[in-house]
C-alpha cells in the first residue's frame, strides 16, 4: 500500500493549522469574530453569557427586537402530569450545545435583530392560582407589544399561549398556525374556563384571533372529540394521516395561503411530536410528526409575518435521557431563526445583537 504523499500530508495539516473560529463561509465568519470580541464564550459550556443560546440576558426592552422568555408554569395541566415548568432551564441548558447560527438556512439571527433573553417569567401575585398567572402574563406580554418587542417563549403548558395571544392580538386579531395533537379548543374543561384545553376556543371568542385564517397541524388521538369548535368557528384542521398523505410542502403552502399577509403567531406544543421522539411531554401521544418534519415546517414559513412565536408543554421530568429537551432545543433555535428573519424583513431595518 502506498503511502500519503508528501503533498497531501502537507494540504492536510495547513487545513488543520486554521483556527477553530476560521471558518469559511463569510457570514458565519463575521459573526463569530465579532461574537469572540464581545465576550461571548463559544466553547464553554461553563459561560458567563447566560441566556438561551448565548443571547445575552436583559430586562431592559429599549432597542430590543426580539425576546426570548421563559414561562414556568405547570398549573394549568387537566391530567396528573406538571412538570412544564422544568421547561425553560431543560431548553437553556440544551441551546448552549446548539449553535447560534442555522448551517442550512445560513441565517445568522444576532446579525440581523437585537435579541435578548429576558429571563423566566416571576409570578408574584397569588402565585399558585392559574387565573392570577395568566392575568399577570397578559399585562407582561402587553409590555413587550408596547415596546414593540416579539417574542420567542418556551414553556410552560400551552395555558401561556392564551395570554400572549390575548395581549398580542389586542388590536388587530392575528392569524394562528398551530402545531398539536390536540386542537386546544375544549369549552369549560374540568369545570374551568381556562386551561391548555382551551386556549383558541377562548382566544376565538375574545376576538384575539381569526379562526378563519387559523390551521391547526397534527391533529390526533383522543383529543379530536374535543375539537368541535375548530371545525365548526372555521378552522383548518389537518389530522396525522392527512398530513402524512399530503407531505410538509403541500401543507406549508396551505398554511401560507390561510394566514395571508397579516400577523401570524406561531404556536407549538411538543406533543405535536411522535411520543417516541419527545417523551418529554404533559400527554404523550403516539403517531405523531418527526423532527425534521416540525422543522421543515417551521423553515417553510419564512418570509411570513411571524410576530410571536411558542414552543409549549415541554416536560423534562419524563424523559430522563433529556434527548426531549435536546430536540427542543433544536425546534426553539429553527423558531428564533424565523422570527429574527421575519422581524428584519417587515421592519425593513436591521440590528445587531451586543453583547457589550
Ligand atoms: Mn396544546
Amino acid at each position: 500500500m502506498a503511502k500519503i504523499s508528501k503533498k497531501r500530508l502537507e494540504k492536510y495539516r495547513r487545513l488543520a493549522d486554521k483556527g477553530l473560529w476560521d471558518l469559511e463561509h463569510e457570514g458565519f465568519n463575521r459573526f463569530f469574530s465579532r461574537a469572540r470580541q464581545e465576550g461571548v464564550e463559544l466553547i464553554s459550556n461553563s459561560f458567563s453569557t447566560q441566556g438561551m443560546f448565548r443571547a445575552p440576558h436583559r430586562k431592559e426592552l429599549e432597542g430590543v427586537d426580539l425576546a426570548i422568555v421563559g414561562v414556568p408554569l405547570d398549573l394549568g395541566v387537566p391530567n396528573p402530569r406538571p412538570g412544564t415548568r422544568l421547561g425553560p432551564e431543560a431548553v437553556r441548558y440544551w441551546s448552549k450545545d446548539r449553535n447560534m447560527v442555522n448551517y442550512h438556512t445560513e441565517v445568522v439571527p444576532f446579525d440581523l435583530c437585537s435579541i435578548i433573553d429576558w429571563g423566566d417569567v416571576e409570578f408574584v401575585q397569588d402565585a399558585f392560582n392559574l387565573n392570577a398567572c395568566i392575568d399577570q402574563l397578559v399585562r407582561d406580554y402587553s409590555v413587550f407589544k408596547e415596546n414593540n418587542v416579539i417574542t420567542l417563549t418556551i414553556g410552560g403548558e400551552h395555558t401561556i399561549t392564551y395570554a400572549i395571544l390575548a395581549a398580542f392580538g389586542k388590536d388587530e386579531p392575528l392569524s394562528v398556525i398551530h402545531l398539536d395533537a390536540h386542537g386546544d379548543t375544549a369549552v369549560m374543561f374540568g369545570g374551568a374556563r381556562v386551561s391548555d384545553a382551551s386556549i383558541f376556543q377562548l382566544a376565538t371568542v375574545e376576538g384575539v384571533i381569526d379562526p378563519e385564517r387559523t390551521i391547526q397541524i397534527g391533529m390526533r388521538g383522543r383529543g379530536i372529540y374535543r375539537c368541535e369548535f375548530s371545525r365548526a368557528s372555521g378552522m383548518r384542521m389537518i389530522k396525522v394521516e392527512e398530513f402524512k398523505k399530503l407531505g410538509v410542502e403541500a401543507v406549508v403552502q396551505e398554511a401560507r395561503d390561510i394566514v395571508g399577509d397579516g400577523p401570524v403567531y406561531l404556536t407549538i406544543d411538543t406533543d405535536v411530536f411522535d411520543c417516541a421522539v419527545m417523551p418529554g411531554t404533559t400527554l404523550p401521544e403516539p403517531f405523531g410528526l418527526s423532527g425534521e418534519e416540525v422543522r421543515d415546517i417551521i423553515r417553510g414559513l419564512r418570509g411570513l409575518n411571524i410576530v410571536g412565536a411558542d414552543l409549549m408543554e415541554l416536560s423534562p421530568p419524563y424523559d430522563p435521557t433529556g434527548m426531549s429537551a435536546c430536540l427542543a432545543s433544536g425546534i426553539a433555535l429553527e423558531l428564533l431563526c424565523l422570527l429574527a428573519e421575519s422581524r428584519s424583513i417587515h421592519s425593513g431595518i436591521q440590528h445587531e445583537t451586543h453583547w457589550k
